[in-house]
């Protein structure tokens, strides 16, 4: 069972069902109107994508990704303060900034086989591995964009998993599968086994596929080769943050001696601001 949570509920309680296991999720974290637009947006771009992403992706995906330039509402998304909240309280005490890990949009078709159970994490094995227990480097969350169900490939998900062995493998009876309304999202430690599921229904399940991991790690999706500076200028600063135009303390990151997001908007570096930026560049 996965534990339902409003967007509105405190944070400290759905940290507390995080952390015990490894996976919850919220209803109400994106407007029905903003994943309306971005759909508008994005309507070109999914009718030219074409179904399939090979093994790993079940073999009846369409898969839409450098979002972040092709819209600007999933601005609204990245940063909803829910997730945030989470972030923050999930990945700050291993980093001093998070950035966005992937973004796509993810559409599950009718037939294809289910995706393997995986941890997301899995993309730095063999050389970083995180034990149970250890510091998280990756919250990932995928926002219901049409209505999740069991029907129609709602996400498998193992709770319990991030305390495991990286060996065990997950009998049938422990996978459950990520129900929830369109707006909510499902969010988990990036040590949780889960994988896409089979959609036996007419109508695709579409999703947005992200998470936050950790500022001093390689993001799997280059963002910045996905959202350029030009494109990234149109965003807010706490969305284009996200992505990864900034640095992370005290000089990870940066571009002609400052930081990134003060290039980007050229501004004059504000060398009080979090105390690391522009000015510990330079006195380094
Ligand atoms: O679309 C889904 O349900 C899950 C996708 C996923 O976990 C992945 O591609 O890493
Ligand atoms: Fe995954």
């Amino acid at each position: 069972m996965i534990r339902h949570f409003q967007a509105s509920e405190s944070l400290d309680a759905m940290m507390a069902a995080l952390q015990a296991d490894g996976v919850i999720i919220v209803e109400n974290v994106v407007s029905q109107a903003g994943l309306d637009a971005m759909m508008d947006d994005l309507k070109e771009d999914i009718a030219e994508a074409p179904v399939g992403g090979g093994e790993f992706f079940g073999g009846a995906m369409r898969r839409i990704h450098g979002l972040a330039r092709r819209t600007t509402t999933v601005a609204d998304i990245i940063t909803a303060p829910v997730l945030t909240g989470l972030g923050d309280r999930v990945l700050l005490d291993n980093c001093r900034n998070y950035r966005i890990q992937v973004l796509g949009l993810f559409q599950v078709w009718q037939g294809g086989r289910l995706q393997p159970l995986h941890r997301d994490i899995g993309v730095y094995e063999p050389y970083v591995l995180r034990e149970p227990g250890g510091k998280e480097i990756l919250l990932s969350w995928i926002v219901a964009v049409s209505d999740f169900t069991a029907a129609n490939g709602a996400t498998r998900i193992v709770p319990g998993s991030h305390t495991w062995p990286r060996e065990r493998i997950a009998r049938e009876e422990e996978i459950v599968q990520a129900e929830m309304p369109r707006g909510s999202a499902v969010v988990y430690l990036g040590s949780v086994l889960h994988g896409a599921a089979i959609n036996t229904t007419d109508e695709p399940r579409s999703a947005i596929v992200s998470g936050y991991a950790v500022g001093w790690l390689r993001q799997e999706e280059s963002q910045l080769l996905d959202c350029p500076p030009e494109a990234a200028a149109r965003l807010p600063l706490a969305a284009r943050q996200l992505l990864g135009y900034r640095a992370h303390a005290p000089i990870l990151g940066w571009a002609e001696n400052r930081d990134p997001d003060d290039l980007l908007a050229e501004r004059e570096p504000d060398v009080e601001a979090e105390g690391y930026k522009v000015q510990s560049l330079q006195n380094v």
